[in-house]
């Protein structure tokens, strides 16, 4: 924070000796006008030891309400002191140490403290659908209503259960629509990789007219839904393959970001494997490739191997650096074709076919090294005081410790170069932003793997469980 306050004091004295000194008019505008950095800014500890915060929103009574993955629990913490209040604590959420489940997405009714009638906050969250010894992982969408005097959230009523969920590739992002529609994401279940790689991936599996009709939801994995607020079937949600279900795009692999620009424009981003990142903007009916096609369809650095169609699969070992075996099925990106595939507005990043992706930098954890940057949200800034920041997607990165600005275009439909803003030794998780668009909040894992400083692997995190804030100074 020290070094980022004298950076900026240089800055406003350069800056302003340039406009004495060079006296060029032309100067002082391009500096008047370029989009705002990091060292306009300045960083606070708002409060720590949240766990493993997963979504922090700012509310209509000015506190920050934040889910916290670990612990199940949402919280409201006012930004000025960090005092936090338990809003809820959920009574059936599944938390397995070490897993990617617990409590996920939130999303605020538009009308919550408003007087109106939608006083109600949604949440999504893993549980168990067995009631006996055996563990079933599934995910369920409930509406709880916020109780004012109490300052409580209670009557839960459930929206819809029974939705995948797993250890791995969970996802989880929930956002209420301008079309007053809930939007939710769900991941592929990290199927056909590590523990999981004898699994299908079902991401291109639509549902058929009987499991919708039989409420099964097996082919929601890798999906992006969009639900009635009662968790019906909306009646212009798209047709895919005869069937309408709450299926709004696939072919998704861990899209944890989701988010409505301006003109109901819908953009997502997602884990690629070992690179091709992605920035989507989400189509009705749209297919995003996954698994036949990672980012852009250019046959760079991924192929398609299908482990669980190899007839040995449990006998084979998944390694992520060794060619797959003979018998494991593999497919080309353009061996791949669907009239309605929607290819990313950005990867982050694609690399050429040869890469080494055992970089000795990250001998003790090669993955933190691969080309991507493990992207856990986006967050749309439509208008904002702070310069140059207008019409922006706010996307926090796991693996590279970032928060980026991504400018947009005018029309929404393409994206420019992601500028990196702030910059700690930590995973962020989340990021929102107060009504006028100059103070901005961000959440931290608890634990993991991080880039250090040097872009090595490292698990010592500099703010774990965080709640930071950062305040434009204009
Ligand atoms: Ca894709
Ligand atoms: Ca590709």
């Amino acid at each position: 924070m020290r070094t980022a306050t004298r950076r900026m004091a240089t800055g406003a004295v350069l800056a302003l000796l340039a406009t004495i000194f060079v006296g060029g008019t032309a100067h002082a505008a391009e500096a008047d006008t370029a989009p705002a950095g990091p060292e306009q800014f300045t960083t606070r500890v708002i409060t720590t030891g949240l766990d493993n915060p997963f979504e922090v929103v700012e509310g209509p009574d000015r506190m920050l309400w934040v889910t916290e993955r670990g612990a199940g629990r949402v919280v409201r913490v006012d930004p000025k002191t960090g005092g936090r209040t338990i809003a809820l604590t959920v009574p059936d959420v599944l938390v397995t140490a070490g897993a990617q489940d617990g409590l996920l997405g939130m999303a605020l009714h538009p009308e919550l403290l408003s007087g109106g009638r939608g006083q109600y906050v949604y949440l999504a969250y893993t549980y168990d659908a067995d009631a006996s010894a055996e563990l079933d992982r599934r995910v369920k969408l409930v509406r709880y209503t916020d109780n004012r005097p109490s300052q409580t959230l209670s009557s839960p009523v459930t929206l819809i259960s029974g939705l995948p969920g797993s250890y791995d590739h969970n996802s989880g992002r929930l956002v209420f629509g301008p079309d007053a529609k809930l939007y939710y994401s769900i991941g592929d279940s990290g199927n056909n990789q590590f523990a999981n790689y004898c699994k299908p991936i079902l991401a291109q599996r639509t549902p058929t007219e009987q499991e919708v009709r039989g409420k099964n939801w097996i082919a929601y994995q890798g999906k992006i839904l969009r639900l009635n607020l009662d968790g019906s079937v909306p009646n212009d949600n798209p047709v895919i393959d005869r069937v309408r279900s709450h299926v709004y795009s696939y072919g998704h692999r861990n899209p944890q970001g989701l988010t409505f620009g301006a003109r109901s424009t819908l953009y997502s981003n997602e884990h690629g494997p070992k690179s091709d990142d992605e920035i989507n903007l989400i189509r009705a009916g749209g297919n995003y490739g996954w698994p036949h096609v990672s980012g852009y369809r250019d046959d760079k650095s991924y192929e398609y191997e299908n482990w669980s169609a190899a007839r040995n699969c449990a006998s084979l070992g998944w390694d992520p650096y060794a060619p797959a075996p003979a018998s494991v099925p593999k497919q080309r990106e353009t061996s791949f074709t669907a009239p309605n595939l929607v290819e990313p507005l950005q990867t982050f990043y694609t690399v050429d076919n040869g890469h080494n992706w055992q970089d000795p930098k990250c001998a003790a954890a090669y993955y933190i090294c691969w080309p991507g940057i493990a992207p856990s949200s986006l967050k749309y800034l439509e208008r904002s005081r702070v310069r140059g920041w207008n019409n922006s997607l706010l996307m926090t990165t796991l693996k590279d410790g970032t928060i980026y600005r991504v400018p947009l275009t005018d029309d929404g439909r393409r994206t420019g170069a992601a500028m990196p803003l702030w910059s700690s030794v930590n995973r962020y998780r989340d990021v929102a932003f107060n009504s006028t668009g100059t103070v901005f909040y961000a959440v931290t894992d608890s634990s993991g793997q991080v880039r250090d400083t040097q872009g090595a692997p490292t698990s010592q995190l500099a703010n774990p469980g965080a709640l930071l804030e950062y305040s434009y100074r204009g």
